[in-house]
């Protein structure tokens, strides 16, 4: 052991207990103790993601809407120029005859992001915004 192991005991309710041991159990863990410690690691990396709110975000602002809604190709244009510092690039899924989807690779200081999915969010014609954080150590 590289760091010694430290035991501790908890208490929680039965429910609780059964429906993580059949989530591990789904998941092919060998013990408890080790999904334990998983589970642990991911809550801990989770708080430590949402701390960093105001630094570097690797991700994808996912953007659906109907082409034929009028202006609405110039207005999305104009805003990832505006936004260029943080674009990474842009992918364009023609959906249907009617619908298309643009993913919006993004990479740059969370605060600009999050003002770029306000703005996207508010051009009007778009039906759906979905921001997605990728994982950066
Ligand atoms: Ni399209």
């Amino acid at each position: 052991m590289e760091e010694g192991v430290a035991r501790i005991g908890v208490s929680l309710p039965k429910n609780l207990l059964d429906e993580f041991d059949s989530i591990i159990k789904t998941r092919g863990y060998s013990s408890r103790s080790e999904a334990i410690r998983d589970a642990i690691r991911s809550y801990i990396a989770e708080y430590k993601w949402l701390e960093r709110e105001k630094g570097e975000i690797i991700g994808v602002v996912n953007v659906m809407y109907d082409h034929h809604f009028k202006g609405i190709s110039d207005a999305l244009t104009n805003l990832q120029h505006n936004f260029y510092k943080i674009i990474t690039t842009t992918l364009h899924i023609h959906l249907n005859e009617d619908m298309c989807l643009e993913m919006i690779l993004v990479r740059g200081d969370m605060e600009e992001i999050k003002k770029l999915v306000d703005k996207v969010s508010a051009i009007r014609g778009v039906t759906g915004v979905k921001f997605i954080t990728a994982f950066k150590e």
